[in-house]
């Protein structure tokens, strides 16, 4: 038992939180029960351009990935939702898929088209200058429409790898023509009840311009299509130094933001761990979601913003990579509702810079784990769930289990 995970050290600082005037009970609630979709693509191997190395026990089929997943949540208690990417989920009976994740106490979550890994996408899909390429896209969008159908999600995530790596390769407004009118096709065959979410990326592996390079565009064009057409939000697709918690306000307050897929970076598309490179980040921008959730005006949408893990576990064991990072993003937003918002807010009105500051560092820097166990307790999952996982043994079992590996997605597989 760790030393901030039994009952004691929860009462202890349920009462230093109660001194400070914090609704415990609230905190619990709203704070520390958020669902985390992890990606089926984050328990297979995947690796860089450079090297895909294989991981003793990383999952080979979607029946292993969904194992996993399944583990995930058990250990944890909030993450029910699986994210699927087609073709590397495809099976052959949509159904069966939906009723074993049923089986498992999983869903499946948001439906992701790949529009990057054929070879009739050198030049684009949805933007592509070629009508043929273009209607294959639309057609594998519509595809997934169905199988989003099948499956019991109303989330279809789009990210386009479309772009040019030279000035003058095509025509940047034709290209933003093309895909205005493909996303409109997509668009009309939604559902009622689904949301397209359209993710945007700065580079690659267009390395002159990406035809969604930010929010703005994606913004742009969410507006044009509709209000079930929303942004997606991936922490790790900004230039470096780009304010992510005042683009989630923004997008907040017109009512796009559409979700998030969450990992941890240094550099560019890093993918790395949740939380273990800008914690303080993920923290304010779980604050921005917390404001937007008190605001009756925008609290519906608010509410309806999905928490997708979206990781590529290079040199890490998959399973425990996920469960830290949906320790990590569980701690980052329990302690955004730790922030004293009448505090805050005086401070605001008096034009009081620094006291206002020091009231969202007072919660950055509060030790939440012993209540976020709590919150693990009460869901019957493992109060540290990294030390259950170690000591479950499950990593040992399946790369005994799982002795051949299965070529990962990203990089060369030859390389
Ligand atoms: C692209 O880098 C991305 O973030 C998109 O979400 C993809 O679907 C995902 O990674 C998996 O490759
Ligand atoms: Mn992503």
């Amino acid at each position: 038992m760790s030393e901030w995970s039994d009952e004691e050290a929860f009462t202890a600082l349920a009462e230093r939180l109660r001194r400070r005037g914090l609704d415990v009970e609230r905190v619990i609630t709203e704070g520390c029960r958020l669902q985390i979709e992890t990606p089926s693509w984050g328990y297979g191997d995947s690796g860089t351009r450079f090297k895909v190395f294989s991981w003793p026990g990383a999952a080979r089929t979607i029946e292993e990935k969904l194992a996993d997943a399944a583990l995930v949540h058990r250990l944890t208690g909030v993450c029910p939702g699986f994210a699927i990417h087609i073709p590397w989920d495809r099976v052959s009976d949509w159904d069966g898929l939906r009723r074993r994740a049923e089986e498992l106490g999983l869903r499946i979550g948001s439906v992701n088209p790949n529009l990057f890994q054929d070879d009739d996408y050198r030049l684009g899909s949805l933007c592509h200058p070629a009508p043929d390429v273009r209607r294959k896209a639309l057609e594998h969008v519509v595809e997934c429409v169905a199988i989003a159908r099948e499956v019991g999600s109303t989330t279809l995530s789009l990210w386009l790898a479309d772009g040019t790596n030279y000035p003058g390769q095509d025509s940047i407004r034709d290209r933003k023509r093309r895909l205005e009118e493909t996303l409109r096709e997509v668009y009309a065959r939604l559902p009622e009840e689904m949301r397209l979410l359209i993710e945007y990326k700065l580079f690659e592996p267009a390395f002159y311009h990406t035809d969604l390079a930010d929010w703005g565009v994606a913004h742009a064009v969410a507006v044009k299509l509709g209000p079930r057409a929303q942004v997606l939000v991936d922490v790790g697709h900004h230039a470096l130094g780009t304010n992510v918690e005042h683009i989630v306000a923004f997008l907040l307050d017109e009512g796009r933001l559409g979700g998030f897929h969450l990992n941890g970076r240094k550099y560019a598309d890093d993918d790395l761990i949740v939380g273990s490179i800008n914690p303080f980040e993920l923290f304010l921008v779980f604050t921005e979601l917390r404001w937007a959730i008190e605001d009756p005006r925008t609290e519906p949408h608010a509410r309806r913003v999905a928490y997708v893990l979206d990781q590529s576990h290079n040199v890490e064991p998959k399973v425990e990579a996920m469960v830290q990072s949906v320790v990590n993003v569980q701690a980052a937003h329990a302690r955004a509702w730790l922030v004293d918002g009448d505090r805050l807010r005086r401070a605001q009105r008096e034009g009081d810079v620094l006291e206002a500051h020091r009231t969202l560092l007072e919660a950055y820097e509060t030790d939440v784990r012993p209540l976020v166990a709590e919150v693990r307790r009460r869901l019957g999952a493992e109060p540290d769930p990294v030390a259950a996982y170690r000591a479950s043994g499950h990593q040992q079992r399946v790369a005994r289990e799982r002795a051949t590996a299965a070529p990962g997605h990203r990089g060369y597989p030859g390389a």
